[in-house]
């Protein structure tokens, strides 16, 4: 690994401090193309927060999305409680620090414990002003080569199989160079047979089963191992690194932590006990995308592979993803599909698209989207201003 692997996150440690004069928070409403069913609910609209920032003498804007969904039901986070912190405990510290980077963020917020993506909003807002203000793009700054990374794709949980293999097939036709299925008790050993048999040997397939098994599926869950799976995502609650490290042990597909891996330190004990063969990286759960860089950094050093996770990002958060899914530890295709996957009409001017299988690398300045404010005025359900 040469020095310049080290330099991902290290490159916003000299971006120029600016007060935060202003921030807009805004909640949007849009209707999902298709009911998503995981092990812990069914999603059929997105209420997301996003976040703008106004730095400097007004002048310079930056836009954060944040990945809290309605119900604390896939972590603790949830919209209104992420809503709630952000306003009253977040930014009035970052509104006392006088003048900020990106970069300080995270230390400014550090005596708040957990709200992770509420914390995560507020850095990437500030990450993308500072971008815009220095006319570069967010691969760009963190070293990205590649100009485009494949595209997986996450299938919720069907009412029949054969509902399930039109949809796996529709992604197919697509392009979708993994697919991803989301499993549960009673949904998992049938669904995979029938996928794998539809999609043959040669097209990457994994699971997710969002925490719904206990320390005692072993057995049960490997039974999959004959199925050729690349990875088997957060089988276990999200604070039982011991259970993953002896379920890792008893199956032989590969145990990859999602909801588990809240930091860089969980992270390093997670591989260290043995219970985190693969990573998916969220920026939003991990408290921002600079600590998304520090995860994947280590997982890098550590012959870890990773992948870039999704929260079924409007296009704010699906360019930055894509953006750092270039980076050279995401060598497994990220939960980073078209936006028509997810939504009929993106919030921003150039929706993520897929191509060839692969979704491009965005190189505008900032963090990669152009806000499409009729677009976004017309899904918008509320504005609060607040300022320090
Ligand atoms: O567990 O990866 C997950 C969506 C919402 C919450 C959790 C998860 C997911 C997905 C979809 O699997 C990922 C995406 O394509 O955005
Ligand atoms: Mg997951």
């Amino acid at each position: 690994m040469s020095d310049h692997d080290h330099t991902h996150s290290d490159m916003f440690g000299h971006s120029t401090p600016r007060p935060l004069r202003r921030v807009e928070l805004r909640r949007v409403d849009m209707p999902l193309v298709t009911p998503f069913r995981t092990s812990f609910g069914i999603e059929t609209r997105r209420d997301v927060l996003l976040v703008r920032a106004e730095l400097g003498d007004g002048d310079v804007e930056g836009w954060g999305e944040c990945v809290a969904l309605s119900e604390p039901a896939y972590s603790a986070e949830y919209v209104e409680g992420a809503h709630a912190v952000i306003e009253h405990h977040l930014l009035p510290r970052l509104f006392a620090t006088g003048e900020l980077t990106a970069a300080q963020v995270g230390a400014e917020l550090a005596s708040i414990h957990g709200h992770h993506m509420a914390k995560a909003a507020l850095e990437m807002a500030l990450l993308d002003a500072e971008l815009r203000a220095s006319d570069q793009s967010f691969a760009d700054a963190i070293g990205v080569e590649v100009t485009s990374i494949p595209s997986g794709v996450s299938v919720g949980i069907h009412d029949s199989i054969d509902a399930l293999l039109a949809a796996v097939q529709g992604y197919i036709d697509d392009g979708y160079m993994r697919i991803k299925l989301k499993i549960q008790p009673g949904w998992d050993i049938e669904p995979v047979a029938a996928v794998r048999t539809l999609i043959g040997p040669d097209t990457p397939l994994q699971v997710d089963a969002n925490t719904a098994y206990q320390r005692t599926d072993g057995a049960h869950l490997a039974q999959l191992d004959q199925y050729d799976l690349l990875l088997i995502e957060q089988p276990l609650p999200e604070h039982d690194l011991l259970g993953h490290a002896q379920l890792a042990a008893e199956v032989t597909t590969p145990i990859c932590l999602d909801e588990s891996l809240t930091s860089v330190a969980v992270t390093a004990d997670a591989i260290a006990l043995g219970a985190c063969e693969i990573a998916n990286i969220k920026p939003g759960r991990v408290g921002g995308y600079l600590e998304a860089i520090r995860i994947h950094d280590l997982c890098r050093a550590h012959g870890i592979p990773t992948w870039c996770g999704g929260m079924l990002e409007t296009g704010i958060g699906r360019a930055a993803n894509a953006g750092l899914a270039g980076l050279p530890g995401f060598t497994l295709p990220g939960d980073i599909s078209a936006a028509s996957r997810f939504y009929e009409t993106d919030i921003v001017a150039s929706p993520i698209t897929i191509s060839d299988g692969h979704v491009a690398v965005p190189r505008s300045p900032g963090l990669g989207f152009e806000i499409d404010h009729a677009a976004l005025d017309s899904v918008t359900t509320s504005l609060a201003v607040v300022s320090g």
